[in-house]
């Protein structure tokens, strides 16, 4: 794998479940793998389990991990061509990403969208010039439009609790939130659940759709209940408006999973990729009760991560 930004870089998604699978069974059956080799993980944002996860799975590859947090510890970096830097950037990222490139035999950056020009966040200016200036593999640990690890972690936890030989009911339910959150995790879901043997619903308030480009003719329901109506997982997130980019419409008032709504569906499973606002976007009784799988997920994003790099390691698709 050159590259691991979104689904479309994978040439065959279900393999690459059943190697993350496999890398469960069996973690450190690659140790030699990444002897001598350097991974580096570039963080622009905020990251718990990402940075975790991704640092344990070069551990158990044998690799050496690097971290580091550009946006608290580097250079203020410029991505725009040509100017003159006499304002508050110091570094160019032609110069950084090259510079990073040298150290590191992979990188995985971090780096949420502004969410004020959508066009501009929708472009991956910043993911895309870093793969151009560092010339190695670069993972995506969530990109301004999309988080690939995720989604495969959180298919590969679909795959393990569905019950076999039935197509589930996957909703993908918009959560009420205080301030502007990014698509990224929603766009990404939607994305992978396409290329997935799910029938995927996507529950939004008016005004909340995402782009097409990721939800791909998906149905897309205003009604939350409806949607619900046995659904097998739900998979609650909330993101700021697409069509009126970055902004927060509505409190959303409703829109919380709660036993009550659960009612609704076929006993499903809740999902969140986390963190999670207790109370705001997921009732603690859910959280705390036996239908979450919250913690379950996050398990998975380690072997997510595994088996991408060692797909990189290796060379392979
Ligand atoms: C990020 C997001 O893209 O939704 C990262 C999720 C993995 N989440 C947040 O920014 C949550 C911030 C908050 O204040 O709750």
């Amino acid at each position: 794998m050159k590259h691991f930004t979104s689904v479309h870089d994978v040439q065959d998604v279900a393999a690459l479940v059943d190697e993350v699978l496999q890398l469960k069974q069996s973690p450190y059956a690659h140790k030699s793998l990444g002897q001598d080799k350097t991974l580096g993980l570039i963080f622009l944002n905020p990251s718990l389990r990402t940075r975790l996860s991704t640092q344990k799975a070069g551990m158990n590859l044998g690799m050496n991990v690097m971290v580091m947090n550009l946006d608290k510890e580097g250079w203020a970096l410029e991505t725009q061509e040509g100017v003159i830097m006499n304002g508050t950037t110091v570094e160019h990222i032609k110069e950084a990403a090259a510079v990073m490139g040298q150290y590191c035999d992979i990188i995985g950056l971090r780096s949420f969208p502004k969410l004020q020009d959508r066009e501009e966040d929708y472009s991956e200016d910043l993911l895309n010039k870093f793969i151009q200036y560092a010339k190695v593999p670069v993972v995506s640990l969530e990109s301004a439009t999309r988080h690939p690890l995720q989604s495969l972690a959180d298919l590969v936890t679909i795959k393990e609790q569905k019950v076999s030989g039935k197509k589930p009911k996957v909703v993908l339910s918009w959560a009420p939130h205080i301030k502007p959150i990014p698509q990224c995790v929603a766009n990404s879901f939607a994305e992978w659940m396409q290329q997935a043997d799910v029938e995927l619903v996507i529950a939004n308030p008016e005004g909340y759709d995402l782009s097409e480009e990721f939800t791909q003719g998906a149905q897309v329901l205003h009604n939350q209940n409806e949607a619900l109506e046995g659904a097998d997982f739900v998979y609650v997130k909330n993101w700021s408006s697409y069509e009126n980019y970055g902004q927060v419409l509505t409190d959303g008032e409703g829109w919380m999973i709660t036993n009550e709504k659960l009612a609704l569906t076929n006993n499903a499973k809740v999902m969140h990729c986390l963190p999670v606002r207790r109370g705001l976007e997921l009732s603690h009784e859910v959280l705390d009760g036996p239908n979450s799988l919250v913690i379950e997920q996050a398990n998975n994003r380690l072997y997510a991560a595994q088996a991408v790099l060692k797909r990189m390691l290796e060379g392979n698709n």
